[in-house]
């Protein structure tokens, strides 16, 4: 029988769709078909299980699944013995502490004593001991925001990530615990066949992320410029530089980091490229 690697990702919710994008990016092609909790790709030895996200460590760490996608903090939650191989930039939050707008706050002294209701009790309890804070934790499954207003915590902490829930319940966020993306989780000791597989799929994951933080440039510039363009993108080796049909002229093709982008853009123009053409790249293999 043919070995498949099984890869865990959440049913449905705010990891869903990128996950699944994540995973035709990569070529690799499947049918969801009736909402069906499992599939196999077409293309790829690989099958899917769609499950709850809190589920998703356990499933991984028991063997169920061998690798998954669940937000970072989810995996540092459940303690449960899997491994972060790929941090996968998306779904970003971060898990904070929020205390009524009217309650004074001067630092984590202020958190002393006080009810907090979270999601997260390891983390936030974690929190609190590493700060040397003592204060009750209220564990509650959801809607954690509207604890203080009917009375049930004097804080909360939860994930945030425009801070609109929490403005609009009339908090303020006071205190982070932890900052989060989705990752791609694995269990230890895969055996090697399956190992075989999952070092081909984060091949393609890593590609793929690669990518989407580089920009391909091409640009035309006069002969005497070429030096000083090429100084200022040095590309994935070098880069390609060919002769324009207008003498004394080249155009330049090269790669560029989307966080440098502008400041690169000004210095280019500066150092006297023209027709500058800026295009994605759907895969980067280095
Ligand atoms: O049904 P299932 O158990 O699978 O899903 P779930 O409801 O537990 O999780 P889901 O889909 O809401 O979130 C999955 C993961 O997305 C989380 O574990 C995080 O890793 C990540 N993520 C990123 C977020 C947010 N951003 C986020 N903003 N998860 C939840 N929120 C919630 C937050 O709890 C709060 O209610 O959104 C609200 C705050 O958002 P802002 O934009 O108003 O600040
Ligand atoms: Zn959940």
């Amino acid at each position: 029988m043919e070995t498949l690697l099984r890869l865990a990702l959440q049913k449905s919710g705010r990891l869903s769709e990128a996950s699944v994008q994540l995973i035709e990016a990569c070529g690799i092609h499947f049918n969801r078909a009736n909402h069906r909790l499992r599939c196999q790709a077409d293309n790829f030895p690989l099958e899917i299980l769609y499950l709850r996200d809190d589920d998703i460590p356990g499933y991984v760490a028991d063997g169920v699944a061998d690798v998954g996608v669940v937000g970072e903090n989810v995996v540092a939650e459940k303690r449960r013995p899997v491994e972060v191989l790929e941090r996968l930039g998306f779904a970003r939050c971060r898990l904070a502490i929020a205390v009524p707008r009217s309650t004074p706050y001067d630092g984590l002294a202020d958190l002393e004593g006080l009810h907090i209701a979270t999601s997260y009790p390891n983390l936030l309890s974690d929190f609190l001991r590493e700060n040397g804070i003592e204060a009750s934790i209220h564990e509650i499954s959801g809607s954690v925001e509207i604890a203080p207003s009917i009375g049930l915590a004097d804080a909360v902490c939860d994930l945030v990530s425009s801070g609109s829930t929490l403005l609009s319940n009339g908090l303020k966020e006071v205190e982070t615990v932890m900052r989060s993306e989705a990752v791609l989780i694995g269990r230890p000791d895969l055996p090697p066949e399956k190992a075989a597989l999952l070092d081909a799929l984060r091949f393609r994951i890593q590609a793929v992320l690669k990518a989407q933080n580089f920009k391909y440039i091409l640009l035309n510039a006069p002969n005497e410029a070429i030096d000083r363009i090429v100084e200022l993108l040095p590309g994935m080796k070098s880069p390609t530089v060919l002769p324009l049909a207008e003498s004394g002229w080249s155009s330049v093709h090269s790669v560029v980091n989307e966080n440098d982008f502008w400041e690169v853009i000004e210095n280019l123009r500066a150092a006297g490229a023209q027709g500058i053409l800026v295009v994605p790249i759907e895969k980067m293999i280095v």
